[in-house]
């Protein structure tokens, strides 16, 4: 087994760097709780102003901040609309079903993206006996789709079509900032359109913990109140945010270079014979390869590389998941490549 491993499991693995646990030890901190954790205020501050909202709130996690704008848009019986392969439906547990007693209308969309046609056909009847039609949830990036933005076009249409119908609007933008960086439609162009937006800060950038929710000042109130029921009501959470002003301030520019580290070894690994990899859903920095014409377990493969050194992880069906972030180089993403072919003949 080298000494180092590549790992590519997620975007989620990277460690905090010595400049940012310095700004993390340094932090004024206070009880936030009592929102009195000035650094806490100064990051809700800053992301409201990235994403053009009246107001944000620091969470522990990314799930956490998708489940409590769930919860506060949403009432028991209600439906949420979101794409089949969403990480709000497929990852956080159920957490819709278990923490707002809603349940879920999944629509198959392209690449992680469906449009107002889709929309339409999901929406309930204004009848008593069906559910309500409260809430459309969208991914960007999308994760289970391999990274894929959600095209602008669309969210304009589906923000005005969800106005319309006075149907609430939140976006995961766990990897908003990849987005952003991908296509330089800025945060809060992308947030304009929606009624809440999580965004998260340790993903591609690095933090090693923490997410926020934005919204108006009436919807923050209320996320506040859940978000003690829910648990993740902290206290000198300044030591943490400080980590997240840290990777807002050092990480964004540069999340242009994982896309390039992607895009170079998803065509590296469309040259193995048997993996099935769709380049064209390789916009950011996550790579989704299937894995079912090699005759062998996901899980098998993953073992396999995991003895060369080279981490990934399940994607798909049946598939496998790259991601690059900031913890590994060009040079490491080249050696990946390499030892991945090799493996797999
Ligand atoms: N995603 C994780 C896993 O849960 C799959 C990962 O490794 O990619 N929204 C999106 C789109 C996400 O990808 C994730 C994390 C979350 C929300 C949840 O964030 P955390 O893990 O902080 O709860």
């Amino acid at each position: 087994m080298p000494d180092k491993l590549l790992d590519f499991r997620s975007d989620t693995v990277t460690r905090p760097t010595p400049g940012m646990r310095k700004a993390m030890a340094e932090a004024a901190v206070g009880d936030d709780v009592f929102g009195e954790d000035p650094t806490v205020n100064r990051l809700q501050e800053q992301v409201a102003g990235l994403l053009g909202k009246e107001a944000a709130l620091y969470v522990p996690s990314g799930t956490m901040g998708n489940q409590t704008c769930i919860k506060v848009h949403t009432l028991p019986g209600d439906e949420v609309i979101c794409e089949k392969g969403a990480h709000v439906f497929n990852y956080e547990t159920g957490g819709i079903a278990f923490l707002s007693g809603a349940q879920v209308h999944a629509v198959e969309g392209k690449r992680g993206a469906f449009g107002v046609a889709e929309i339409e056909r999901a929406v309930r009847p204004d009848l008593y006996y069906m559910p309500k039609t409260r809430l459309i949830c969208l991914e960007n990036t999308h994760n289970r789709a391999g990274g894929t933005v959600y095209p602008l076009e669309l969210i304009r249409e589906i923000s005005a079509f969800a106005r319309k119908k006075n149907i609430r609007l939140h976006l995961d933008g766990a990897r908003l900032w990849n987005a952003s960086a991908a296509t330089g439609i800025t945060p809060m162009e992308y947030a304009s359109y929606f009624d809440s937006v999580s965004v998260c800060l340790s993903k591609g950038l690095g933090a090693p913990v923490g997410s926020v929710i934005a919204g108006s000042t009436a919807f923050i109130a209320e996320a506040r109140h859940y978000r003690k029921i829910f648990g993740g009501g902290m206290r000198q959470a300044g030591i943490l945010a400080a980590a997240g002003l840290y990777a807002l301030e050092h990480n964004t520019g540069r999340l242009a270079e994982d896309h390039e580290k992607a895009s170079f070894l998803a065509r590296e690994l469309a040259q193995v014979k048997t993996f099935d990899i769709d380049l064209g859903s390789v916009q950011t920095n996550i790579i989704i390869i299937g894995a079912e014409r090699t005759g062998r377990s996901p899980e098998e493969i993953l073992a396999a590389l995991r003895g060369k050194g080279v981490l990934l992880t399940l994607g798909n069906y049946m598939g496998l998941r790259a991601v690059t972030h900031l913890d590994v180089t060009m040079d490491e993403v080249k050696r990946a490549a390499r030892i991945i072919r090799e493996t797999m003949g």
